[in-house]
């Protein structure tokens, strides 16, 4: 990266020093990684930024529903700055609150309300957190999704899953034994979801339309593709990826478990990784004694992380020293009140 920016960036984090928290998400690239005082998924970023009561300001690079998480686990007094706002997640922007209420008064109308949980992932917007929470739903993470479920299901028949379909299904019949035909897809795009009101009411899992762009474009050709070039290849997908993805990979697991995979994993030994490519390219750098390879023979980064560079994390930090607060989130409090009942309901999870 730039000799010149790498300088800046040094400086005015050497200016602000215990001021400002640096959190990095694996999706970032190198030349802002290289910058964060802790790197992670979003789940640990948040509990991170928790931790971190001293800074005054925590800047988050990542994309925008983690920033918004947080500064809902953050004191009023610390400021969340997410260095460029373009920085969204094209999943969490699948789900809108105004459609969620919709659904749910589909749900309401047809008298199953009462027994729909509603769950939503982490990668979804501070208003869904807080819709989830004010109807005693639960947030979950790509690694407790299967305990979030198992929970929900105490609570009532059916599960109302957002916005991810991939991890609500593959969660549900790898995790809990569930059948295909247990789950049903609500389009919000459709007229009544798409759904009759037979198929709602013998539904157990409501998965609603949305998918990651980056994991989504996995594909079986790609998983049978680098068995036959490579044999032996060990297939490491994260649970966000298409469910005949997931079903044909050796291995599926959230972030945090990729990383420890091949942390463990002996010299020698192939993987092919379905996750982000900014993650993979540092892991094949990181473990020259292993044969690291991408899932896809195209590259697909996630564009919206990618749109945190150097100079728009330059710029952000060059603005604090300056006394100025650059692309504050925040979350109103109500939202964030609820949002908090949701995501402590899943840090009591078992
Ligand atoms: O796909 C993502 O954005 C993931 C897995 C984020 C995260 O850290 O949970
Ligand atoms: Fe959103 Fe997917 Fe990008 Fe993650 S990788 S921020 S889920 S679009």
């Amino acid at each position: 990266s730039d000799p010149g920016l790498v300088e800046r960036a040094r400086a005015a984090k050497a200016a602000l020093g215990d001021r400002v928290f640096v959190l990095g998400h694996h999706y970032q690239r190198d030349e802002v990684i290289q910058f964060a005082d802790v790197t992670g998924d979003s789940f640990k970023l948040a509990r991170e930024a928790a931790a971190r009561p001293e800074a005054e300001y925590i800047v988050f690079c990542g994309v925008h529903f983690m920033a918004e998480s947080a500064d809902i686990l953050t004191s009023d007094a610390q400021r969340v700055v997410l260095p460029d706002l373009a920085a969204g997640c094209s999943m969490a922007d699948m789900a809108v609150l105004s459609q969620v209420e919709k659904a749910w008064e589909r749900f309401a109308a047809l008298g199953i309300a009462g027994d729909v949980v509603p769950v939503t992932y982490m990668n979804s917007s501070a208003d869904i957190k807080g819709f989830v929470g004010r109807n005693d739903g639960v947030v979950c993470t790509s690694s407790n999704a299967e305990t979030a479920l198992r929970w929900s299901f105490e609570q009532g028949s059916k599960v109302f899953f957002l916005p991810d379909q991939h991890l609500g299904r593959n969660t549900a019949v790898l995790k809990l034994g569930f059948e295909l035909s247990d789950c049903v897809l609500y389009d919000p795009h459709k007229a009544n979801g798409g759904l009759t009101d037979e198929q709602l009411l013998a539904a157990r899992m409501i998965l609603w339309r949305g998918h990651c762009s980056v994991h989504g474009r996995f594909s079986l050709d790609a998983v049978q593709d680098v068995r036959s070039r490579v044999p032996g290849v060990n297939v490491l997908v994260h649970p966000e990826c298409r469910h005949d993805v997931v079903t044909s990979a050796d291995y599926v697991g959230s972030t945090e478990y990729i990383i420890r995979m091949i942390d463990n994993a002996p010299a020698g030994s192939a993987w092919a990784i379905g996750t982000e490519l900014n993650l993979v390219r540092r892991l094949a750098l990181a473990h020259p004694d292993k044969q690291i390879m991408f899932l896809e023979r195209n590259v697909c980064y996630c564009s919206t992380m990618n749109r945190i560079d150097l100079p728009h994390l330059v710029w952000a930090l060059e603005e604090l020293v300056a006394g100025r607060v650059p692309n504050q989130i925040t979350v109103d409090a109500q939202t964030a009140h609820y949002a908090r009942v949701a995501l402590d309901r899943m840090l009591a999870l078992p």
